[in-house]
């Protein structure tokens, strides 16, 4: 099977936008009369739903931003009576609250069929064995993946994530054929099946879907030698659906967007201003079929390029170029989305160091690492040993349990963070993506 909507994926350009148009202007409207927010900020503009005729109109309409979610928490900006949402699935926000996101019945039958055509371009089918290794729950990686596989009629091993050990066992014993989880998780598996004495050629894996978190060409390479399969990348967000927002095919070559689902932009992150295709920029996605929670020109602070050239693959779809970085200071710890000021939300709310501070992200065995540096009060400097490390078990907890990440935490001498003239220097990345 080479793909798993042969209508929606391969459709002549021209059907596409006229597609596009017809379910941009019905979205448009629904989210005008449905969502304050977004009536209040398109009157605010002197706009009405009749002015949005074409797709070329979508650049009349304002953004919307994380912060909107933020403020409108938990669900201001969902477009329908709560009792029509059936699933809500959640994800960090820049401070402690989390996005709250909502599906109607809908909304999941649409999830379902754009993972479904994710998993097809990695020759998913319905005899494959697919084990899913993202995280089941609130994140949208296990639950997303899960649909889509069951959509094809694959056999689904709902193992979740972690507990590497069983997970190479399942592997072994119930014969996967395509693993789902994020790249760094696929590489230090394949750390542990070498370890365990398995060779690549007693596995039945032969394919592997992979995203939530950025990785290299470099990173593909060692996946795919390491495991003996092909590595697909796939991208999404749980603001936009969760994972199903755009995949790559087996040509490796940019990421297909769901058009018919999702119309993408490229913008200057700075002024706004919507770039033309081949130029690289940030991304922006509106959702033009979602019931539930239907985004409008939402920033995903994601930095790409699109390519409306054909694919070898037959699609004709828009691809997107493999996201690599952010105009944001969001990091993916372990798949797990943190802002600095998170962190710093969580150590001003303690309250007993000085609010200087430096996060060190390394990788090692193949799985994110963080230390936390904090610097003490001049006071704490005295205290014995004993009560330094109950502060930094005290910051360690707190940070587990308001951002779900187990970060080592050091208590550093006052002064001894680096101070910078401009921005302080709140990251150092040394990871090799
Ligand atoms: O990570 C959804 C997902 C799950 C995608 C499983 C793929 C696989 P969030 O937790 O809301 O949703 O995080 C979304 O993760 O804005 C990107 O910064 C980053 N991201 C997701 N996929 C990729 C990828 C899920 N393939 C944020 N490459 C996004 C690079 C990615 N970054």
């Amino acid at each position: 099977m080479l793909y798993w909507n042969r209508t929606c994926e391969c459709m002549p350009r021209d059907e596409m936008m006229k597609l596009q148009t017809e379910r941009l202007i019905a979205a448009v409207n629904r989210v005008y009369h449905n969502v304050p927010f977004y009536r209040e900020k398109m009157q605010a503009r002197g706009l009405e739903p009749g002015d949005i005729r074409t797709l070329d109109d979508l650049k009349k309409l304002p953004f919307s931003y994380k912060k909107d979610l933020r403020d409108t928490y938990p669900y201001g900006m969902f477009a329908v009576p709560l009792s029509e949402i059936v699933r809500i699935h959640a994800s960090s926000g820049t401070t402690g609250k989390q996005i709250v996101v909502g599906y109607t019945r809908k909304d999941l039958d649409t999830w379902s069929e754009v993972m479904a055509r994710t998993l097809v371009s990695a020759n998913v089918t319905r005899e494959s064995f697919v084990q899913i290794a993202y995280g089941y729950g609130l994140f949208t990686g296990g639950l997303g993946a899960h649909y889509g596989a069951e959509r094809i009629g694959a056999s689904v091993i709902p193992a979740s994530g972690g507990n590497t050990r069983r997970q190479i066992q399942i592997m072994a014993d119930f014969g996967t054929t395509t693993l789902a989880c994020t790249p760094s998780y696929a590489l230090y598996m394949a750390e542990e099946i070498e370890e365990a004495g398995i060779k690549k050629g007693d596995l039945k894996l032969k394919s592997g879907v992979f995203g939530a978190e950025p990785w290299s060409l470099e990173m593909r390479k060692q996946i795919e030698e390491r495991l003996g399969i092909m590595a697909i990348d796939i991208y999404g967000l749980s603001e936009i659906i969760g994972p199903g927002v755009a995949s790559e095919c087996s040509c490796q070559n940019g990421l297909h967007v769901q058009e018919d689902h999702f119309i993408p932009e490229i913008i200057d992150p700075e002024t706004e201003e919507v770039l033309p295709p081949g130029s690289k920029g940030e991304i922006v996605f509106t959702t033009i079929t979602k019931e539930g929670f239907p985004l409008i020109r939402y920033r995903t602070r994601d930095l790409s390029m699109l390519t409306y050239e054909a694919c070898d693959c037959g699609r004709t779809t828009v691809r997107m170029e493999k996201v690599t970085g952010r105009s944001d200071d969001m990091l993916i710890i372990r798949g797990v989305n943190v802002f600095p000021s998170q962190i710093e939300s969580v150590l001003l709310h303690i309250g007993e160091t000085t609010p200087n501070y430096q996060l060190i992200v390394d990788r090692v065995d193949n799985l994110d690492v963080l230390e936390v540096d904090v610097e003490m009060t001049p006071s704490m400097f005295s205290d014995e040993i004993k009560q330094i490390a109950d502060i930094e078990r005290k910051i360690r907890k707190e940070l587990d349990w308001v951002l779900g990440i187990n970060a080592k935490v050091k208590l550093v001498e006052p002064k001894s963070i680096a101070r910078s003239e401009g921005k302080a220097k709140r990251v150092i990345d040394r990871r090799k993506l």
